[in-house]
């Protein structure tokens, strides 16, 4: 972490202003002075604030904690099945049980012939996320994860949502706890932070009535937490919900991580509106999703890190939110995601080699720093010279 300098000179005159409106100066001074906005802070800053000041004052709490870092891993996604027995209104990538000749399953060998790609390749981290899948139940994904350990020991395994857990523990008829305990022995080092949305009953009964509720997702990680597990945790935003829905969903996280402190990171994820039930939602604009990133980095002053999801935004999005609040592009990845592709993201085959992502970091006047799963510093990339075969993936 980096030491304050006070403000950079952009924003001390943007706070200077006469002009400025006072609620907002209260709450700058407030981010200024390290003190913690409150819940009506939060929807004053959505109301009120504009892109300037907000990108300014999250960019100086960025620096704050991480100066110019700006952190990627080597990883790789497994999604065993896109059949899923929930409904939700915004899912492009799902069929329902009864279509599921239209989908994929993956057996636990195809699965490890995956694995088996990236022998020799220095990737840190397979993420495994799908669908909800009647069949594939607790058993399967603890064989599963007992091979990719018993073939490649050193491969974080990152998986599985609160939604797919809660599925499993109560099909296997386990507690929360003993569920967690079980798969942490089987393998499982961490969660992704899927299946969050929007907490707000309301808004799950519009859009995905069926699935885990917000205090039973909020239990999961809890449980993660206190198994010894990191976890990180999503907001889905810019589609039926209230700015004061996101702040009462950033709250409930702020709440736990102030209990648990197990959250590596927050992703907010722009909603897209591709081939969905929610088509006719509009899509958020790129102003608004800046003024997303940067309130979530104010508010969200106990998670460390603030994560831009790049496939889904597109490169040149992700680059500009670094100067926004983001300290964090995710990874490599390569082009087995189909979750963002199918729902209408920027990057259609999202893949990118580790030149090209350090590239892209350094353009935004940042240091690209591989990590791996819970932060580590594995390499600085800052000075690093790439040959042209480096950038093809
Ligand atoms: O919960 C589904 C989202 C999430 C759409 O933890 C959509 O490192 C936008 O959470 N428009 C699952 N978003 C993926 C996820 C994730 C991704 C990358 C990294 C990590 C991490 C977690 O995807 C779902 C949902 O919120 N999603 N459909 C859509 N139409
Ligand atoms: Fe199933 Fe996840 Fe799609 Fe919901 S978002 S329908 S839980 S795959």
């Amino acid at each position: 972490m980096t030491t304050n300098s006070g403000p950079k000179p952009a924003l001390a005159a943007l706070l200077a202003a006469t002009t400025l409106d006072s609620q907002l100066k209260t709450i700058a001074d407030k981010v200024l002075a390290q003190e913690r906005i409150s819940q009506e802070d939060g929807i004053v800053l959505f109301e009120k604030g504009d892109v300037g000041l907000l990108g300014a004052l999250a960019n100086h709490v960025r620096e704050r904690m991480h100066g110019n870092k700006t952190y990627f891993n080597r990883n790789f996604h497994i999604e065993p099945t896109n059949v899923c027995v929930f409904t939700c209104r915004f899912c492009s990538y799902s069929k329902l049980y009864k279509n599921r000749e239209e989908g994929w399953e993956l057996s636990v060998d195809e699965m490890l012939d995956i694995v088996k790609k990236y022998d020799g390749q220095p990737v840190t981290e397979v993420h495994i996320v799908g669908g909800v899948h009647p069949k594939m139940q607790m058993e399967f994904f603890m064989d599963l994860m007992r091979k990719i350990k018993a073939h490649r020991p050193d491969l974080h395994i990152k998986g599985f949502t609160a939604v797919e857990l809660d599925y499993m523990f109560r099909k296997a008829k386990v507690s929360t706890e003993e569920g967690m305990r079980l798969m942490h022995e089987a393998g499982l080092q961490s969660m992704p932070g899927g299946g969050a949305e929007i907490f707000h009953p309301d808004i799950r009964a519009q859009i995905c009535h069926d699935k885990v509720d917000g205090d039973g997702w909020l239990a999961i990680h809890r449980a993660a937490h206190n198994t010894g597990m990191v976890t990180n945790a999503t907001m889905l935003y810019g589609h039926v919900e209230q700015y004061w829905h996101r702040v009462d969903h950033m709250e409930q996280l702020r709440r736990l991580q102030d209990e648990t402190h197990g959250f590596n990171t927050f992703i907010p994820l722009k909603f897209r509106n591709k081939d969905n039930e929610m088509a006719n939602v509009p899509e958020s604009s790129i102003v608004e999703d800046l003024k997303m990133y940067a309130i979530a980095r104010l508010y969200m002053d106990n998670f460390p890190h603030l994560k831009a999801y790049w496939p889904m935004l597109g490169r040149s999005t992700a680059q500009l939110t670094l100067s926004f609040g983001v300290n964090d592009l995710d990874g490599t990845i390569d082009d087995t995601t189909k979750i963002y592709s199918m729902a209408g993201a920027e990057e259609q085959k999202p893949s990118m080699s580790t030149a090209e992502l350090a590239v892209l970091i350094r353009q935004a006047g940042r240091s690209p720093i591989e990590r791996d799963t819970v932060y580590n510093e594995i390499r600085d990339f800052s000075n690093v010279e790439f040959t042209d075969d480096e950038f093809k993936n």
